[in-house]
């Protein structure tokens, strides 16, 4: 991006006065606004953290520093600072959607999931240390994203630390998707505001930088502790040893400025809070409650409606289904962790207070929290996204499946899931899950099928087993019965809205086993062994998950025909729409068809 025929980069806003600051940070926020306006993107997080970025090259230089934002969502102005057009982001082959070490050397680190920047930061901080380089490493994390465990392991060991310069920047807006929730939220609201202190020692560190008003910093020095004991209140930060600074204005260059100069002259780590505002500079997201704002489709500038109607999408009928379960069972308790919004449950939290618990960025936590209910008797219901399943296997495995609880997740975002791209696809659960012992697994393909399982809910309580019903998040489509044709020597066996329409393509062809329940599978003996070619068909998952489990199974019977796999590759699958990925894989129904009825 240029200002005036000039570059913007370390360089030129290491030399700029505050008005041109601003200048570039209205360049950028139109910039931001009209690409996400187009693209789709993380709107609000991005708005609000401008100033701060601004900031950030202007006093480190993001090629020699290392500056590691969490989750990445937030990094659209330090994609453009450090050299990359964003008109492409979330596309295909375009600009990642989070930070990401192929697409420049000023990304430190490929994120996506939150709270991983303080472990990582401090593990590049002790690295430099042991290797005598001496630029500086600056963690950049949410008040969202610091409250979940994994930052809390980081800050319990980097209050040991000494002589390592580690800046945290605590960006925080109140909000985590929506309006931040858990106790940890509370907390940094009170801490008491500490401007004066810093301005004090900012000042008092210069009158040591004038030989002749030495003396005076030698008689302060020993007082010093006395003054910040009064000035800065005890708080979570300080309480564990760990330098703290703030709250300061994170959208205004004077209170940054101080606060960052203050900061690189220290040797310990340091926290500094800045309060900053979502949205800023856009009054729809400014005044956003509820996280509509947080990752937005394509809009309309003017008016902020949205450019694609709201399609509806299984996340719908779940989470009428899921209303349906806490009005008629008054044992049942969901449970979401963060993605209320996303998961389509803002009116199962409204109107069931008691029952309904956002545990926060704490997905490991929300699963074992789960098994403490079930061992008192009450039927948890844990909504979660696929791609934040991940962090919670062990909690399955020895807090659910190994206690043998009936707990329900509901898998949100299950199969590829497109612009957020290959932090987020939710193509790994089947794969992993199906190594647990005690699990159940399902993925209806149409909407009939999600009722009438979810009707019967009973059966997940009572049972000895967690149950997974995965939910995949593509348009809802018209999904006619297939006919089952015993009498063909070729099998297709498959799951889904997608494996349902390659079935009725070549349903006169083919046998077809729709499984809805996918893990484990039952198929039967006669009929897989009356077959001459069997096809394996799974767009919503890698090789190792369903097609794996299709294929153990197959040999376990005894099969010894044909047989083709057409499932996604065991590989890490970047943004676009789920129909380009599919065609980019030639797993779209409409292909794979094409290849079996040549
Ligand atoms: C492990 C994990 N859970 C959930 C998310 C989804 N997510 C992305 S950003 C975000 C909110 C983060 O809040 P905060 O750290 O306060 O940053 P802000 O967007 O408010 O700047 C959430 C929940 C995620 N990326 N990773």
């Amino acid at each position: 991006m240029e200002l005036k025929g000039q570059k913007i980069d370390h360089n030129f806003l290491n030399n700029a006065d505050e008005k041109t600051l601003k200048e570039v940070s209205s360049l950028l926020r139109n910039k931001i606004i009209d690409v996400v306006s187009k693209n789709g993107g993380h709107l609000s997080s991005n708005l609000g953290i401008i100033e701060l970025t601004v900031s950030l090259i202007k006093y480190f230089d993001p090629f020699k520093d290392d500056i590691i934002f969490d989750v990445g969502h937030q990094t659209y102005a330090f994609k453009i600072l450090t050299g990359r057009n964003i008109e492409s982001i979330r596309k295909l082959d375009g600009i990642a959607p989070f930070s990401s070490r192929e697409e420049c050397l000023a990304d430190r680190i490929d994120n996506g999931h939150s709270s991983t920047s303080l472990s990582i930061a401090l593990g590049m901080a002790l690295a430099k240390k042991l290797k005598g380089d001496d630029s500086y490493t600056i963690a950049v994390i949410g008040d969202g994203s610091i409250s979940n465990g994994l930052a809390f392991e980081a800050l319990n060991q980097i209050a040991l630390q000494k002589n390592l310069k580690l800046i945290i920047i605590l960006n925080d807006n109140e909000m985590s998707i929506s309006k931040n929730s858990g106790s940890f939220a509370k907390t940094l609201s009170k801490i008491r505001t500490s401007g004066f202190y810093l301005k004090n020692v900012v000042s008092f560190k210069k009158i040591n930088e004038h030989k002749s008003l030495r003396w005076i910093y030698i008689c302060l020095r020993s007082t010093k502790n006395f003054f910040k004991k009064i000035f800065v209140a005890p708080n979570l930060f300080s309480s564990l040893g760990i330098d703290y600074n703030g709250p300061f204005d994170g959208n205004s260059f004077k209170s940054i400025a101080n606060a960052l100069t203050f900061a690189k002259n220290l040797k310990n780590p340091i926290v500094l809070h800045f309060k900053t505002k979502k949205g800023l500079g856009y009054s729809y997201a400014q005044e956003d409650e509820q996280g509509y704002w947080h990752g937005i489709g394509p809009f309309d500038i003017k008016t902020g409606e949205k450019i694609n109607p709201n399609v509806p999408h299984m996340t719908d009928i779940v989470a009428e289904k899921v209303y349906e379960i806490l009005q008629k069972d008054q044992k049942a308790v969901l449970i979401c962790s963060a993605m209320v919004w996303g998961a389509h449950l803002s009116k199962c939290f409204k109107d069931f207070k008691e029952r309904t618990i956002d545990v926060g960025i704490a997905e490991e936590h929300s699963i074992t929290f789960a098994s403490g209910l079930a061992l008192k008797g009450y039927h948890p219901i844990v909504s979660i996204y696929s791609t934040f399943l991940q962090r919670g296997y062990d909690e399955i495995l020895h807090d659910v499946a190994r206690q043998k609880l009936g707990i329900l997740f509901l898998v949100e975002r299950a199969g590829l899931v497109g612009a957020d791209g290959s932090s987020h696809q939710g193509i790994y659960d089947n794969a992993f899950l199906k190594t647990i012992p005690n699990t159940c697994i399902y993925h209806p393909e149409n909407v009939s099928k999600m009722k009438n399982l979810l009707d019967n809910y009973q059966n997940f309580f009572e049972n000895k087993f967690p149950t997974f019903i995965r939910i995949s998040h593509e348009k809802l489509e018209d999904c006619p019965e297939v006919i089952e044709n015993y009498k063909s020597k070729k099998l297709l066996i498959t799951y889904g809205q997608e494996g349902n329409k390659l079935a009725k393509l070549i349903e006169n062809k083919y046998d077809i086993y729709m499984a809805s329940k996918i893990h484990p599978l039952y198929i039967d003996k006669d009929r897989i062994l009356s077959k001459k070619m069997i096809i394996i068909y799974d767009c919503y998952g890698v090789k190792s998950g369903f097609a794996e489990e299709v294929l153990i199974k197959l040999n376990e019977l005894g099969y010894s025909g044909e047989i083709k796999v057409y499932a996604l590759p065991d590989e890490f699958i970047s943004s676009g729409t789920i129909s380009e990925l599919l065609k980019k894989y030639n797993l779209d129904a409409d292909s794979v068809s094409k290849f079996l009825i040549k």
